[in-house]
C-alpha cells in the first residue's frame, strides 16, 4: 500500500459484487442508474443491454487487476500475440460463461422482468478480422486464459470492422460495419496512456561520442490510445488483456497547422491521422500493398513494443533478459514490420550495439505462416517503405547484408541462391519480402497444419529450412471448445456432461470417452434429438433473420467460409446443379433423391470480381432451384447474407454435411472444419489443410475423402491440365455447365454468367473441373450413408469422441512446449 489509505475497503486490493442474484440485481440497476442516467421503467432495451455488460464487467474487473498486479510483481514469461486482426464475435455469453454467472444473470435479470435472451440478441459482434486467421487469434487468447498462461494480444481497434454484406439482385452489397454506434460496453480506453508514433521524414548520421550512428528525424505522427478488453478464462478466475489500438491527431500535429490559420486544413490533418484506425481491409488472403495498410501494421506494432517496454517490464529491467520475458508472436506477416522497429528501438533508442540486439530480437519472435498462396505473401515496395519508414529500411537493408554474408559463406556464391533467398526481391520492383524476414529474424517458424508446414518447409523455403535446420515446426489450429461448443451447442453439451460428467471442457482429449457411447443406441437417439433440436433452432433464426425456412427431414449441408476460388464454392454449386439437372431432365426419379437442404454463407472481397460473381451464381442457383415445383421438397439452396460469428454459432451446431472441398495443396488448415466436426457434422473433403489430420483421427469410415492429393495436383499441372477434356469427357458436368451457360439461371441473359464458364472451361486454376466426378461420387456415398440415419448418427459421434485433438487448449500447449516456453503463472 503506497497511498497511505486507512480505511478497511481502500486496503484490500480489489472488491467484486457479491455473486448472489441479490447483488446482480443492485449492481445492475446502479449500472441503469449511474451509467445510463435511467430508471428501470425508463430505460430502453440499449440501456438494459449496455448496463448488464458493465455488470459482467464489475465481476471480471477484480480478477483482472489482481491478474496484472501478480503479473507485474512475478515478471513471469508471456506472451505478445501481435494481429492486425481479432474476429471476437459476441462478449456477453463468453463472458458470463467464464464468470460462472450465467444463471445468477438471467435469474437477476429475470427478477427485473427481463429476458435475457432478448438483450443478447442486442450485442453487435465486434468483427474486426476477416475469417479464420483473426478467429484462430481470438480463440488462441481464450485458451491462454484459461491455461492462466501470461498473454497480451495485440491489435487494431478499428471503427469498421468487416463490411456488412447484403444482397441486392442476388449480388453483394457492402455496407459498413458500424459497430461502435450503440455504445461498446467491453473496452476500456485509456486516452492519457496513450503512445506517440511517427511516421516519414528522413534519416541522418550524427557523432554519438567519436562513433558515427545513424537516426531517424519523422516527419509526422499519430498518437495510439489503447483500449483494453477483458480476456477472462474459463472459471479459472485468470483474466487477461486484450489492448486495441486507436489512431488520433496528436496536438502538435494540428496545432502547427492551427498556427497557420488554416481550419479547415488542421481537421483535415486530423481526419488524415484518425484514418489509420478507421477501417479493417476486407481482403482475406490477398494483400493489395496500400500505404494505409502499411501505416496500420507499424501504427500497431510500434506502439504494442513501446507498451511493452515502458509499461509491462520493471524500470530498471535488464534488456539482455528478455528473451527470459516475452515472446513476440507474429500472426502472419502483418505484424513482421515490428522486426526492425524492435532492432531501432534496442540500437538507436536504448543505446545497445547492433549484435547483441540482433541476438536478443532473433529469440524474442516467432512467426506464423498462415497460407502458401502466392499472392497472399505480402511485399512492400523499397519506395513506399522508405518514404514512410526510411531508418527501418536501412535496418532491413543492413539485417539482409548480414544475413547473405552468413549464406554465402555457408554455401558457396551460389548467386541464384542468393538471389532466392534475399530479403529483398529485385523483380517486378525492388521490395521487401516480408515472410523472409520474419523467417529470418524468428526463433521459430510454424505452419497452421501439418500438410501445410510440410509444404511450407519442402516447397516454399526449402532454402532457409537447409539453412536453418530446426527452426521450421508445425503447430496444427485449433478452436475454442468453450464458444464454439459449450455456448454454441448447450445441448450436446448438456449430452456430454450426463454421459462424462464435468471437465472436459478444459480437457478435450476426454471426448474420447464418448466412443463407448457411440454403440448404445438410447445415447444414439438422444444425439440425434439434439441435432434435430438445433435444426429447429437454426429454423428460428433463419425465419427471423432472413424469412428463410429450413424444411424438415432434410439434410443440411453447409458451406460456410470467406468466398475464394481456392476453396471451391464453384464445386459444390455444380454438384447442386448437376443434381437440379437430373431431376428436372427427368433422369432421376424425384423421389429417389434425398432431401437436402444447401446452406452457404461467404462474404467476398469488395474488389474480387471473380467471387463476387459467383455469389451471384450462387443466389441466381438458389431462386430458380427454390422456385421449381418439380424439386420442391428434395432441393433447396439457402445463402443468408453477412455470414458472421455469431450466424455460425448457430449454424454450424445443426449441420449434417460439412464442406471442405478446397484444391489440395491451397487450404492451409481450415478451422470451420474443426467446429462442424467437433458438433457431430460428417465432413466430405480433399486431403488439404486439416482436413488430413480430421481423417486420420475420425477414420475413413466417418469421412467422405474425394479429390486429387496434393501430389496428384502437381503430377497434372506438370503434365499440362486442360479443363476442357473433362468437360468433353463427362456427361454430368457438361450439362451443369452448359445449363447455367445457357443462361437458365440468369433470365435467359448467356453474357452475365459467362466470365464464370470461361474462367472454368479454360484456365480453372484450382481443378474445379479435374474433382468434379470423384465429387459427385463421393455425394452419392453421402446419400447413401444419410438414408441409415443410426448409423450415421454413430459416425456423428464418433467424430465428436475424436477430434478433442482440435481444442485451442491443445494448440497453445504445443505453441508453449515448442516455440513460447511459457508456463502457466498461478
Ligand atoms: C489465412 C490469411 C490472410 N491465411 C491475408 N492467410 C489477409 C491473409 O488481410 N489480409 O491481407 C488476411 C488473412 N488467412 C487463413 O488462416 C487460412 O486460409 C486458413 O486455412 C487457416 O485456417 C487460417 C488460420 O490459420
Amino acid at each position: 500500500n503506497s497511498t497511505g489509505a486507512t480505511h478497511p475497503l481502500a486496503l484490500a486490493p480489489v472488491i467484486a459484487p457479491p455473486s448472489t442474484v441479490d447483488g446482480f440485481v443492485r449492481e445492475f440497476l446502479q449500472n441503469l442508474n449511474l451509467e445510463r442516467g435511467v430508471t428501470l421503467s425508463a430505460s430502453n432495451p440499449n440501456d438494459r443491454y449496455i448496463a448488464l455488460a458493465y455488470t459482467v464487467r464489475d465481476y471480471l474487473v477484480a480478477r483482472w487487476l489482481e491478474d496484472q498486479r501478480r503479473q507485474r510483481e512475478t515478471q513471469a514469461k508471456g506472451v505478445c500475440y501481435l494481429s492486425a486482426e481479432y474476429l471476437l464475435g459476441r462478449q456477453l455469453d463468453n463472458n458470463l460463461l467464464a464468470s460462472g454467472l450465467t444463471d445468477i444473470a438471467t435469474d437477476a435479470l429475470a427478477a427485473c422482468g427481463i429476458d435475457i435472451g432478448e438483450l443478447r440478441e442486442l450485442e453487435v459482434e465486434p468483427g474486426l478480422g476477416n475469417g479464420g486467421l483473426g478467429r484462430l487469434a481470438a480463440c488462441f487468447i481464450d485458451s491462454l486464459a484459461t491455461m492462466s498462461v501470461p498473454n497480451v494480444g495485440y491489435g487494431i481497434r478499428y471503427e469498421y470492422g468487416i463490411f456488412r454484406q447484403t444482397f441486392v439482385g442476388g449480388q453483394q452489397v457492402e455496407q459498413p460495419d458500424a459497430w461502435l454506434s450503440l455504445g461498446s460496453p467491453w473496452e476500456f480506453p485509456h486516452p492519457e496512456a496513450a503512445q506517440t508514433i511517427s511516421f516519414g521524414g528522413h534519416t541522418e548520421t550524427y557523432d554519438d561520442g567519436g562513433v558515427t550512428r545513424n537516426r531517424w528525424v519523422p516527419g509526422w505522427d499519430v498518437e495510439a490510445v489503447p483500449y483494453n478488453y477483458m480476456v477472462p478464462g474459463y472459471q479459472n478466475g485468470r483474466v487477461n488483456t486484450l489492448r486495441l489500438w486507436s489512431a488520433k491527431a496528436t496536438n502538435s500535429f494540428d496545432l502547427r497547422v492551427f498556427n497557420s490559420g488554416d481550419y479547415e486544413e488542421a481537421v483535415r490533418a486530423q481526419t488524415f491521422a484518425e484514418n489509420i484506425s478507421k477501417v479493417l481491409y476486407p481482403e482475406d488472403s490477398t494483400p493489395q500493398g496500400k500505404e494505409l495498410r502499411l501505416q496500420q501494421q507499424y501504427f500497431f506494432v510500434a506502439a504494442s513494443i513501446r507498451d511493452f517496454l515502458d509499461h509491462q517490464l520493471l524500470p530498471d529491467f535488464d534488456l539482455t533478459k528478455l528473451p527470459e520475458r516475452v515472446i513476440f508472436q507474429l500472426n502472419d506477416t502483418h505484424p513482421v514490420i515490428a522486426v526492425p522497429e524492435f532492432m531501432r528501438v534496442l540500437t538507436d533508442e536504448k543505446g545497445m550495439d547492433w549484435d547483441a540486439a540482433w541476438a536478443i530480437t532473433q529469440q524474442c519472435f516467432a512467426y506464423t505462416c498462415h497460407t502458401l498462396l502466392p499472392e497472399a505473401l505480402e511485399v512492400w515496395s523499397v519506395d513506399l517503405l522508405g518514404r514512410l519508414l526510411p531508418r527501418h529500411l536501412e535496418i532491413i537493408y543492413r539485417i539482409n547484408e548480414e544475413f547473405l554474408v552468413a549464406v554465402r559463406e555457408r554455401f558457396g556464391d551460389d548467386e541464384m541462391r542468393i538471389r532466392n533467398m534475399s530479403i529483398i526481391s529485385e523483380f517486378p520492383e525492388r521490395s521487401v519480402r516480408m515472410a523472409y524476414l520474419a523467417t529470418v529474424a524468428g526463433a521459430k517458424v510454424n505452419g497452421v497444419a501439418e500438410l501445410h508446414s510440410q509444404l511450407l518447409r519442402d516447397k516454399v523455403l526449402p532454402d532457409f529450412d537447409e539453412f536453418y535446420p530446426g527452426k521450421f515446426t508445425n503447430v496444427t489450429n485449433g478452436i475454442t471448445p468453450r464458444r464454439f461448443v459449450r455456448l454454441a451447442n448447450p445441448q450436446l453439451s448438456g449430452l456430454i456432461t450426463e454421459a462424462l460428467g464435468g471437465g472436459w471442457l478444459t480437457d478435450m482429449e476426454r471426448l474420447r470417452e464418448l466412443e463407448a457411447y457411440a454403440e448404445d443406441p438410447d445415447f444414439r437417439a438422444a444425439f440425434a434429438e439434439v441435432k434435430a433440436a438445433n435444426k429447429r433452432r437454426l429454423n428460428d433464426v433463419l425465419l427471423a433473420r432472413d424469412g428463410f425456412e429450413v424444411s424438415d427431414g432434410h439434410m443440411l449441408d453447409v458451406m460456410v467460409k470467406r468466398l475464394h476460388e481456392y476453396k471451391r464454392q464453384m464445386l459444390k454449386l455444380l454438384h447442386i446443379v448437376t443434381a437440379y439437372e437430373g431431376i428436372v431432365s427427368g433422369a432421376v426419379a424425384a423421389s429417389d433423391v434425398q432431401p437436402r437442404t444447401f446452406i452457404f454463407g461467404a462474404k467476398a472481397a469488395p474488389g474480387y470480381a471473380m467471387a463476387k460473381r459467383i455469389i451471384h451464381l450462387i443466389n441466381a442457383v438458389g431462386s430458380v432451384v427454390n422456385d421449381d415445383p418439380r424439386v420442391e421438397g428434395r432441393l433447396k439452396v439457402l445463402f443468408p447474407p453477412n455470414y458472421n460469428v455469431t450466424l455460425a454459432e448457430r449454424l454450424i451446431p445443426a449441420a449434417d454435411l460439412s464442406e471442405q472441398i478446397s484444391l489440395a495443396g491451397k487450404e492451409a488448415s481450415g478451422t470451420g472444419n474443426m467446429k462442424f466436426a467437433l458438433n457431430g457434422a460428417l465432413t466430405i473433403g480433399t486431403d488439404d489443410g486439416a482436413n488430413v489430420e480430421i481423417r486420420q483421427l475420425v477414420g475413413d469410415d466417418n469421412f467422405f475423402l474425394f479429390g486429387m492429393s496434393e501430389p496428384e495436383v502437381e503430377g497434372l499441372w506438370a503434365r499440362g491440365y486442360k479443363p476442357s477434356e473433362f468437360y468433353q469427357a463427362d456427361d454430368h458436368l457438361r450439362r451443369a455447365i452448359d445449363l447455367i451457360a445457357s443462361g437458365a439461371f440468369s433470365d435467359g441473359d448467356k453474357s452475365v454468367f459467362e466470365p464464370i464458364v470461361s474462367n472454368l472451361l479454360y484456365d480453372d486454376r484450382f481443378m474445379v473441373l479435374a474433382d468434379y466426378s470423384a465429387y459427385i461420387d463421393a455425394q452419392a456415398k453421402v446419400d447413401a450413408a444419410y438414408a441409415d440415419q443410426d448409423a450415421w448418427t454413430r459416425s456423428a459421434i464418433l467424430n465428436v469422441a475424436r477430434c478433442g485433438f482440435f481444442s485451442s487448449d491443445r494448440s497453445m500447449r504445443d505453441y508453449i512446449e515448442r516455440i513460447w516456453h511459457t508456463p502457466p503463472s498461478l
